[in-house]
């Protein structure tokens, strides 16, 4: 089979050294580790195409891999499947000015399609801390969300056309920028959150949004979740301008400030904290001013509008995840609940997880405008599964769900049947079924 794929991807991309594969068996969290006989790197869609007929004919199952940033265990071979590597196909096309819009390959990282679409005066609005190592490809196939998603939506709303392998061996391509183009089932939009189980995404036709002129950062400090909570839902009904509303707590930024060795923001810290970006072609800082003046609970505010600035803020946010790595391999939920019991919820989390593991630390950050909570604990063992139970049961408990954009991969398979009922499992096996008949892609991943 080996010399197979030599003849499909050349010899120097069927990669069976050790050293060179071990990077591609470990996820990003440390959690989930697998082993492969090899990494096939295809160049080109029909080398794709190529690559799955062998697989196929041999009935060995590949894990695609983009940036190998997935947090649900899903871009890693742990049943020694084959790794198929998208990071050849990374050519970014040129941005079409009229449309707004441009095609990338799969392996294009998200970074460079924001710096194309910057060159052009434009932007690509999904944006998330792995934006240096997660593709295009990979970000399709989780449907990544992000610090944007508040204002333009996720990757599925920026998805014009995809072109992509299907399991079957068909190769589909759609790629040229209708954005009214009603001819039946949306198939970008399926592929696009199936987590690699149904076909290879290799390439993408993105839409583009205006780069606005001035955009302000404020990190604000209020005195309860409820109150932060309710400020958001508020900002949000006032304004158009709002890019992004994250939720930081105290301990958080304090683990961040020691881990990293930065000044903490504040002389005297909040219990919690907001950090809201907003942008626009007029300057938004007086329109982010009022609202936050309006805001019940406030304590304190700094702003932030030049790059630099605005950076030192961010990092507050964005580090929470390699600063919480830090203190072990965490156990991560990507978890929403309706706004309306967001607080609820953060308060009682960190009860119902010393309930099952006495010692454990909670830690909550995240996308709060998008009722989109990181809850990660440390200091409980890697497989305390009563521990995932009962946070997961807990979410449904208050209405939520238990993946809102990382995906459900394998660390949630399992889980699946507490947030979806038995029709909806019957149509996600009966796409699967058509879409992969031989079950070659991803098997272990959302569907087991
Ligand atoms: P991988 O990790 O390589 O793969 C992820 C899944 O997609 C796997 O199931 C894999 O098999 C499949 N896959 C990969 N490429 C393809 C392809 N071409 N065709 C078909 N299937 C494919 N995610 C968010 O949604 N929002 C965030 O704010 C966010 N922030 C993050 C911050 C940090 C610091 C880190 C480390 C991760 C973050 N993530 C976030 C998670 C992660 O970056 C996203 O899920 C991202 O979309 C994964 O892209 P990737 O290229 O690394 O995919
Ligand atoms: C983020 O928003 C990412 O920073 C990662 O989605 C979340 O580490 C996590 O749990
Ligand atoms: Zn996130």
């Amino acid at each position: 089979m080996l010399r197979e794929l030599v003849d499909v991807v050349g010899a120097p991309h069927v990669v069976t050294d050790a050293e060179v594969l071990a990077p591609h068996v470990v996820d990003w969290t440390g959690r989930f580790r697998g082993h492969t006989a090899a990494m096939v790197r295809p160049g080109s869609t029909v080398e794709v195409a190529g690559v799955l007929d062998v697989c196929r004919r041999h009935h060995v199952a590949i894990v695609p891999q983009g940036g190998n940033t997935g947090m649900v265990g899903g871009s890693v071979p742990l049943a020694g499947e084959l790794v198929l590597s998208t990071r050849r196909l990374d050519h970014v096309g040129p941005v079409d000015l009229a449309a707004e819009q441009l095609t990338a390959g799969a392996g294009a990282t998200v970074e460079a399609v924001q710096h194309a679409a910057a060159a052009a005066g434009l932007r690509y609005a999904v944006d998330f801390g792995a934006r240096g190592s997660a593709t295009i490809g990979g970000s399709i196939a989780t449907n990544a969300g992000g610090i944007n998603l508040l204002r333009h939506g996720g990757t599925r709303e920026q998805l014009v056309g995809v072109e992509a392998v299907l399991g079957t061996g068909d190769v589909i391509s759609r790629l040229a920028g209708l954005v009214k183009d009603n001819t039946g089932y949306d198939l970008a939009r399926l592929l696009c959150g199936s987590e690699g189980t149904l076909g290879v995404v290799t390439a993408a036709r993105l839409r583009l949004v205006d780069a606005p002129d001035h955009t302000v950062t404020a990190l604000v400090g209020f005195d309860t979740i409820a109150h932060a909570v309710d400020a958001v839902s508020a900002w949000r009904r006032a304004t158009d301008v709002l890019d992004a509303a994250e939720i930081v707590l105290d301990a958080g930024v304090e683990l961040v400030s020691t881990a990293f060795g930065y000044a903490p923001p504040f002389e005297r810290p909040s219990a919690v904290y907001v950090l809201v970006e907003a942008s626009a072609h007029d300057d938004p800082t007086g329109r982010l001013g009022d609202l936050v003046a309006a805001a019940v609970g406030v304590e304190q505010v700094a702003v932030a509008d030049d790059a630099a600035r605005r950076a030192a803020l961010w990092r507050f946010r964005e580090e929470h995840t390699a600063a919480i790595g830090t203190l072990g391999v965490p156990h991560k939920f990507d978890v929403t609940v309706p706004i309306g019991r967001l607080a609820e919820f953060m308060r009682d989390v960190p009860h119902v997880v010393t309930a099952v593991e006495p010692t454990a630390t909670t830690w909550q950050f995240g996308h709060v405008g998008d009722g989109n909570i990181h809850v990660n604990i440390t200091g409980a063992a890697p497989e305390a599964e009563a521990l995932d139970e009962q946070v997961l049961r807990f979410v449904v408990a208050c209405g939520g769900s238990i993946s809102a954009e990382h995906g459900i991969g394998t660390a949630k398979a399992r889980w699946l049947p507490l947030d979806r009922s038995h029709g909806e499992l019957a149509a996600m096996r009966a796409i699967k079924r058509a879409l992969d008949p031989d079950g070659i892609l991803n098997p272990g991943v959302l569907l087991t």
